[in-house]
């Protein structure tokens, strides 16, 4: 895939899997969009084999959805649909960001689906990030600057905006819809804060575990060291691997 701002190629996924069954964890955003056309495309020009009982077998591929999004991006490319429910161990997941820095700290959360997002990644064996150079900094908050999502239950936001605000300082807003009056509802039917922190070097790690503690608060855009590699297109169409 080639956007218009870099390109990405997705690697080839070389696994030997024995159980004949290749899950796969499908992010959400924009640049999933692409990475799930790839993977049906790579599925049907590539025959999959895989080895059960010593055997060669086909490998039949399941793919998990991280959202409502990616629900229908499984079905619209025709890939099987599963759930965790049924496949809680996942191979590896493929996902979008919303800023990555050089220490593995990345930002999501901008498409409002990070807390399936980070169950899935936390459920998969290998956790991919594929994004463009505009999405790539030296120091997390540089690029990204519609703040830090976090996704609250409803009846807390005013109370977490607060706490927060006088906490650490910032701002933190209650996320609006666009295309709806009132607020942005997640998939889980709650709200999201974007906080917009103050220049600090902060603590990623620490402040994630403070944030997770407040009662009311479902989970936090950072997704700290998950990412097994980091995928970004070059504007030259290249792609560069960190990690
Ligand atoms: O909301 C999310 O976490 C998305 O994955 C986001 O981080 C990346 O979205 P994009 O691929 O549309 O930029």
């Amino acid at each position: 895939y080639t956007s218009e701002r870099g390109g990405i190629r997705i690697e080839q996924a070389k696994s030997q899997i024995i159980e004949g069954n290749m899950v796969i964890g499908i992010g959400s955003g924009s640049t999933v969009v692409h990475v799930a056309k790839s993977i049906a495309e790579t599925i049907k020009n590539v025959k999959c084999q895989a080895v059960k009982d010593g055997k060669p077998c086909d490998l039949n591929v399941v793919c998990i959805p991280s959202s409502f999004q990616a629900r229908q991006l499984i079905i619209e490319n025709n890939l099987t649909l599963g759930s965790l429910d049924n496949y809680p161990e996942v191979d590896w997941t493929i996902d979008g960001a919303d800023e990555v820095d050089e220490k593995n700290h990345i930002i999501k959360g901008g498409g409002g689906c990070l807390t399936q997002e980070k169950i899935l990644a936390s459920c998969s064996k290998d956790f991919y990030i594929a994004g463009d150079y505009t999405k790539y900094s030296k120091k997390l908050g540089t690029v990204w600057k519609r703040g830090i999502p976090i996704e609250v239950i409803p009846i807390s936001y005013v109370a977490i905006k607060n706490k927060i605000e006088k906490q650490f300082g910032g701002e933190a807003v209650l996320r609006m819809a666009v295309k709806k009056a009132g607020p942005v509802v997640t998939d889980n039917n709650n709200f999201i804060l974007d906080w917009k922190f103050p220049e600090c070097s902060c603590d990623w790690e620490t402040l994630e575990t403070v944030f997770k503690m407040m009662p009311g608060i479902v989970e936090v855009g950072l997704f700290l060291k998950m990412a097994t590699k980091i995928y970004i297109g070059t504007a030259e169409g290249d792609v560069k691997v960190y990690c």
